[in-house]
């Protein structure tokens, strides 16, 4: 597989501020926390940082994701953005909503399921970590973002054969190129996070919820604080997700991990 360089990713990004300043490595511990680490030592808004491999690739709630060398792309993004804690959701939703519009150029049936994955038919091909960071002077959010680009089904545990998927597998073998689908991603996302920046999340909820036909579907959601289970009435403009539970109550779910009951996305 060609390497996944700067040199081979610089000539396709049309961004004006989001990976101009890109590091590619060939194996971290997580792009999260060295993109974490960068930020520390001053690296500035924008920073990219790509890994061919992870040690210890990790998902949410301390989850690892499946990270083989030289196949997919494992990105971080530091982004120097003061947000409060319940706005930081808004950016994983933001980068799911880039993400699939990228996916989507080669593969026409990306979906999103809330609140950060993007399935290709009804398996999971990309994943979204979005961290904060508030231990220093200034506030940083790292935007973690992991694709299975061209994982053959070997490289998936026998746990995840069912479940997850790349590109490459949904293309019947077609090889994607890494650089091109990089910048690709980074071309998608600078113009999200300008609008969101500048507009809040309401106009990127729009482009949300043509990818995640998740209205009137009924769902169960494991919470923080337990499990609730109703039908989807609305994507709020805040990024959080309606529910009319079964007595009628509306509900809204803000975190959690969603189950789409009858099967998903609809075929
Ligand atoms: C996520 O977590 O989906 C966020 C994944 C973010 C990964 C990127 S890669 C670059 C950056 N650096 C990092 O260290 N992380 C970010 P969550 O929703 O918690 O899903 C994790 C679950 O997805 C696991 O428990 C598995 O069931 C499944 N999974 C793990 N690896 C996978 C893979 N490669 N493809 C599809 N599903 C996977």
């Amino acid at each position: 597989m060609t390497p996944l360089t700067r040199e081979a990713i610089a000539p396709h990004l049309e961004t004006r501020w989001l990976g101009r300043e890109l590091h590619c490595f060939e194996v971290l511990d997580s792009t999260n926390s060295t993109a974490r680490e960068m930020a520390a030592t001053g690296s500035p808004d924008g920073t990219a940082v790509i890994a061919e491999a992870q040690r210890r690739g990790r998902g949410r709630l301390g989850r690892a994701w499946v990270s083989p060398a030289r196949k997919n792309l494992y990105l971080s993004i530091v982004l120097r953005s003061d947000v409060p804690l319940e706005r930081l959701a808004q950016v994983s939703l933001l980068a799911g909503v880039a993400t699939c519009e990228a996916i989507r150029e080669l593969c026409a049936d990306a979906a999103i399921k809330w609140p950060n994955d993007v399935l290709v038919g009804d398996r999971k091909a990309a994943g979204i970590l979005c961290e904060m960071d508030a231990s220093g002077a200034a506030p940083v959010v790292v935007l973690g973002i992991g694709v299975n680009l061209n994982s053959d089904v070997g490289d998936f545990p026998d746990e995840l054969r069912d479940k997850a998927t790349s590109l490459k597998l949904a293309r019947h073998g077609a090889v994607v190129d890494r650089a091109r689908f990089t910048a690709a991603l980074l071309n998608r996302l600078e113009p999200h996070i300008d609008t969101w920046r500048r507009s809040g999340f309401a106009p990127i909820a729009a482009a949300w919820r043509g990818m995640a036909p998740l209205i009137g579907r009924r769902i169960h959601v494991e919470e923080p604080g337990g499990s609730v289970e109703g039908h989807v009435v609305a994507l709020d403009d805040d990024g959080a997700l309606r529910l009319r539970l079964d007595g009628g109550a509306e509900h809204r779910v803000v975190a959690g991990d969603v189950t789409v009951l009858g099967g998903y996305p609809p075929r």
